[in-house]
């Protein structure tokens, strides 16, 4: 019999959820279909945040306040308002692999369906330093024992503060020619908002957060060296079959 291929996606939600776990990780997921209290409020938007705009989020028109999730960060919201209603304190680990949707044009890097992989730790004296060890460990675990350096620029998004822009340079045996000691930007971070804390109903005063956000098929490609995003979701087996 022939045998079937594993999606490359697939395949780097198998791969982080195990390096994860070896951090003290859980996996959890949730609704693609959100509403927009659990998709924006809880995680801090402001009602009139540019991303809350129709070209930017898929609403759904005979479901009122109800969308299509523009991030996975709904899951940790739920997830950290269950931790709390069962009386469970932090810590708080988490990861939180999913499909996620943008009302966006498509070409050789953007869908408007496409994979995120997040991350959320939660305790007492948790600090930007945690974070860092966090990611230079799993790129260099994904990287198959790449050497890996990460650094930090100041960014902004509404659910953490402060909030950076990652930035890996990777090199080493398993990773491709075009990516060998390049600072490329990887994914999205930062310590946890307060105000995100409060409305899952975590004291704030008493404990903080990181939380990181990386696209799947960003990674993927530049994993294994793929140059068009549509490929991924294509259905093409000349494309899965290599994998
Ligand atoms: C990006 C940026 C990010 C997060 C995701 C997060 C989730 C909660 C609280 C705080 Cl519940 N933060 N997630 C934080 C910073 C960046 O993703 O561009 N990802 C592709």
């Amino acid at each position: 019999m022939p045998k079937g291929h594993i999606h490359p996606i697939s395949s780097l939600i198998r791969e982080a959820n195990q390096i994860f776990s070896r951090m003290g990780f859980t996996l959890a997921e949730g609704p693609l279909l959100e509403s927009e209290h659990y998709n924006f409020d809880v995680l801090n938007f402001p009602k009139d945040h540019p991303a809350r705009d129709m070209q930017d989020t898929f609403f759904m028109k005979d479901m009122p306040g109800m969308v299509l999730r523009t991030h996975t960060s709904n899951v940790q919201g739920r997830y950290m308002e269950e931790q709390i209603k069962k009386g469970v304190q932090p810590p708080y680990r988490v990861i939180v692999p999913g499909k996620v949707f943008r009302n966006e044009a498509t070409d050789m890097t953007h869908e408007a369906e496409f994979y995120q992989l997040e991350g959320l730790a939660v305790g007492e004296d948790y600090t930007l330093a945690h974070l860092k060890g966090t990611i230079e460990r799993f790129y260099r675990e994904i990287f198959k024992g790449a050497d890996v350096e990460v650094r930090f620029r100041p960014s902004f998004f509404p659910f953490v503060e402060p909030g950076v822009e990652v930035d890996a340079r990777v090199s080493g045996a398993h990773v491709p020619e075009k990516l060998q000691g390049k600072w490329i930007e990887m994914m999205g971070a930062g310590m946890v908002h307060p105000n995100v804390l409060k409305n899952a109903g975590v004291d704030p005063t008493k404990y903080q957060g990181f939380a990181f956000g990386m696209g799947l098929d960003r990674l993927a490609m530049l994993r294994w060296g793929i140059d068009d995003i549509r490929l991924m979701h294509s259905a093409d087996l000349r494309f899965v079959n290599q994998f």
